[in-house]
């Protein structure tokens, strides 16, 4: 039995994944290909508790490495309870932020340094590699409004327009390095970046 495709989705916060997730979703659904979608921080009973302290304004005495090592410890539970378990049956998995997400936020905007990030990124994931990344670039600016139509920020959207900027730079660094991530510009309507991520998508499928 063939393994099942890892498709992750990144970018800077607001920058309009989860639109395009849910409609990757939409035609997997209708065309009757098998998938299932999880998310980073959380999708597991264990990950959705760190997800909430790790989010939670409360905690802005979060230290950087607290923070560092809880994203990756919901990142290990996640790949051993639910994404190498579906890749082995031939699911196909969609996963909302996978460990790029660590590379940028910590590893770049946190300066916790590549050489840090890569081995915890190794070590919770067992080694299991996304086949596509699909990163949609946006100034923060833009998603900041996008954002802002929707609510209260969470601890890390707290942090700022140079934060988000640090993390944006962090992105287009890694992906200069890394041939599977697929950088678009979401500055677009959601129809025209889907129609690009479509074609991405049907490639590797057929
Ligand atoms: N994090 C995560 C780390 O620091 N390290 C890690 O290792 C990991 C895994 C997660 C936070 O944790 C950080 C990153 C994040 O700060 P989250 O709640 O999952 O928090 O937040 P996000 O992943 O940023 O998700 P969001 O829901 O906030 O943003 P999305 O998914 O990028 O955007 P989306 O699709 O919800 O769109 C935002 C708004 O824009 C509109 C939508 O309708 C929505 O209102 N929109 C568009 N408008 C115009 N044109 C388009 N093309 C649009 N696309 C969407």
């Amino acid at each position: 039995m063939s393994k099942g495709l890892f498709i992750t989705f990144e970018g800077i916060d607001g920058c309009g994944k989860s639109t395009q997730l849910n409609l990757l979703k939409e035609e997997f659904t209708k065309q009757g290909i098998e998938f299932i979608e999880v998310r980073e921080p959380g999708g597991t009973r264990v990950g959705e508790k760190i997800r909430t302290i790790l989010l939670d304004r409360k905690n802005d005495s979060m230290t950087r490495m607290a923070e560092l090592l809880l994203f990756e410890a919901a990142r290990a539970q996640i790949t051993e309870e639910v994404i190498i378990p579906a890749l082995e049956k031939g699911v196909n998995v969609i996963c909302d932020r996978f460990y790029d997400s660590t590379t940028a936020y910590q590893g770049y905007a946190n300066k916790m340094g590549r050489d840090l990030t890569d081995f915890l990124n190794l070590k919770a994931t067992n080694e299991t590699y996304p086949d596509i990344t699909l990163l949609l670039d946006i100034d923060p600016e833009t998603a900041c409004r996008r954002r802002s139509e929707r609510g209260e920020a969470d601890r890390i959207e707290a942090l700022g327009l140079a934060y988000q900027e640090a993390v944006r730079e962090g992105y287009l660094e890694l992906a200069k390095s890394e041939e599977r991530i697929k950088v678009l510009d979401a500055d677009r309507t959601p129809e025209a970046i889907y129609e690009e991520i479509h074609n991405l998508i049907w490639d590797l499928i057929s």
